[in-house]
C-alpha cells in the first residue's frame, strides 16, 4: 500500500470512510445469529468478580441464551429499520456457527459472535484493515465479513490484514488483575507481538486517536502507524480507565471541532494539545437503567456502565443514542445535536452499543485535517 492510495477514495469507491462525522452513507451492522459466550480466558475474564468467573468456566462456550437473544434482535431490527429510513444503505456479516472448536499449533478456542465488528476491522480511506485482535475467541471472527470484503475488494477497495498473532501463552498475563485506582497502568497483555483490537482507534480525517488497552499494544499501535505511513497521524491518547478495552466509551470525537470525554476516565488537560482549538466537553454520568426488563442485562452485560458515550454520528448534526439515556439525549441537544433516540441496551451483553455494533464503510468526505 502506497501513501497515495489514502489521499483520497477513487470514485466511485465502494469503501472510503475518514472520520466519524461524513455522512454516513453505507455501514456493517453486527449479527447476533449463533453467539457463543466467550472462553474463559485470562483476557476476557480478568475483570469478572471471582464469583461471576467461577461460574462463567462452565457457562463459557455455551449459546447465549433466547432470553438475552431475542430483546437484542429485536433492537437489532430497529436500530437497522432507523439507518436505513434515514438513507443509509446496511449490510451484515454472514452467519458463522460460533461454537465449533477450532485449533491452532498453539491452542483451541470456540468462537464469540459478530456483533461487534468495529473491534476487528478498521476503515481508513478506501482501505479495510482487519486488526490482530488479542481474544483468541475472536481468532476467527473474519470469517464472517468474509463475502462482504470480497465483494468491496473485486469493487476496488484495498484489503489488508496485519500480521496475524500467534496469541501464544507468553502473550497474556495469567495472573493479571487490573490496577488499584492511581497505580500505574499495567495490562493482561505485554508486547511480544503486535496486536490492537479497531475500536481502540477513532479517526478524525489525518489524525487518529488510539488508546493503549487490555487488545492493544505498542507493538500493534507501531505497526498500524508503518502501514498508514505519513499522510496519518496516529496520536496516542491517555486514559485513567483501569480496565482500558475500547476507545469509543472514553474518547468520542463527534464533529469537527467537538470532542465529548468520559468524567471518570479522560482528563481535559492530559488530551493531546492539537485539542487545544476544539471544544471539549465531559459527557454527562449515565442515567441508571430501569428495573425489570433490564435487570438481566444489568448482570450479564460485557461493557462499562459508560456505554452511554457509545454514539453513532450520522453526520455533523445527526446522532443515534440509546433512548434510556435522557441526560445524554439532552446533553447532545443542548450542544447543538439532532438527536435519534434507540433503545439498544439488550445489545450490550454481546459487547457494545450503536458505535461497537456497526463498521462504517462509505462516509461522503474527503481526506481532511480538522487541527
Ligand atoms: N466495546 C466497547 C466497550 C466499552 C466499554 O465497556 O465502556
Amino acid at each position: 500500500m502506497t501513501d497515495t492510495a489514502h489521499d483520497s477514495c477513487d470514485d466511485p469507491s465502494p469503501v472510503c470512510s475518514y472520520t466519524e462525522w461524513d455522512p454516513l452513507e453505507e455501514i456493517i451492522v453486527g449479527r447476533l445469529d449463533g453467539a457463543v459466550l466467550p472462553s474463559s480466558h485470562i483476557a476476557v475474564t480478568y475483570r469478572f468478580p471471582p464469583v461471576r468467573r467461577l461460574l462463567y468456566r462452565v457457562a463459557a462456550g455455551h449459546r447465549y441464551p433466547g432470553l438475552l437473544v431475542r430483546p437484542a434482535r429485536r433492537q437489532l431490527d430497529e436500530f437497522m429499520r432507523i439507518l436505513e429510513e434515514e438513507g443509509v444503505t446496511v449490510r451484515q456479516p454472514d452467519a458463522v456457527r460460533w461454537r465449533t472448536v477450532f485449533k491452532t499449533p498453539l491452542w483451541r478456542s470456540r468462537g464469540f459472535c459478530s456483533a461487534c465488528p468495529r473491534d476487528g476491522f478498521l476503515v481508513v480511506g478506501n482501505e479495510i484493515i482487519e486488526s490482530p485482535m488479542a481474544w483468541r475467541t475472536r481468532h476467527f471472527e473474519g470469517l464472517a465479513y468474509r463475502r462482504l470484503f470480497q465483494m468491496y475488494f473485486d469493487r476496488g477497495a484495498h484489503w489488508t490484514a496485519a500480521p496475524r498473532p500467534e496469541l501464544a501463552d507468553a502473550l497474556y498475563d495469567r495472573h493479571y488483575r487490573p490496577p488499584p485506582a492511581g497505580r500505574p497502568q499495567r495490562y493482561v497483555i505485554n508486547e511480544s507481538e503486535p496486536v490492537f483490537d479497531a475500536a481502540d482507534l477513532t479517526r478524525c480525517g489525518r489524525d487518529l486517536f488510539v488508546q493503549r488497552s487490555n487488545v492493544t499494544n505498542a507493538k500493534g499501535i507501531d505497526w498500524l502507524r508503518g502501514h498508514l505511513g505519513d499522510t496519518y497521524r496516529i496520536h496516542e491518547v491517555e486514559t485513567t480507565c483501569p480496565n482500558p478495552m475500547h476507545i469509543d466509551s472514553t474518547f468520542v470525537p463527534l464533529a469537527p471541532g467537538k470532542l465529548m470525554i468520559n468524567p471518570a476516565w479522560m482528563r481535559s488537560e492530559s488530551l493531546p494539545p492539537l485539542f487545544k482549538s476544539w471544544e471539549v466537553r465531559t459527557a454527562p454520568d449515565p442515567d441508571p437503567l430501569p428495573r425489570g426488563a433490564l435487570d438481566l442485562v444489568r448482570w450479564t452485560s460485557m461493557v462499562s456502565k459508560w456505554i452511554n458515550l457509545n454514539v453513532l454520528m450520522l453526520d455533523e448534526r445527526r446522532v443515534i443514542v440509546e433512548e434510556t439515556q435522557g441526560s445524554m439525549i439532552r446533553f447532545l441537544r443542548d450542544w447543538g445535536f439532532e438527536t435519534i433516540p434507540c433503545a439498544f441496551m439488550h445489545y450490550t451483553p454481546f459487547g457494545g452499543s450503536f458505535h461497537c455494533a456497526t463498521l462504517d464503510v462509505r462516509r461522503r468526505g474527503e481526506l481532511q485535517s480538522y487541527f
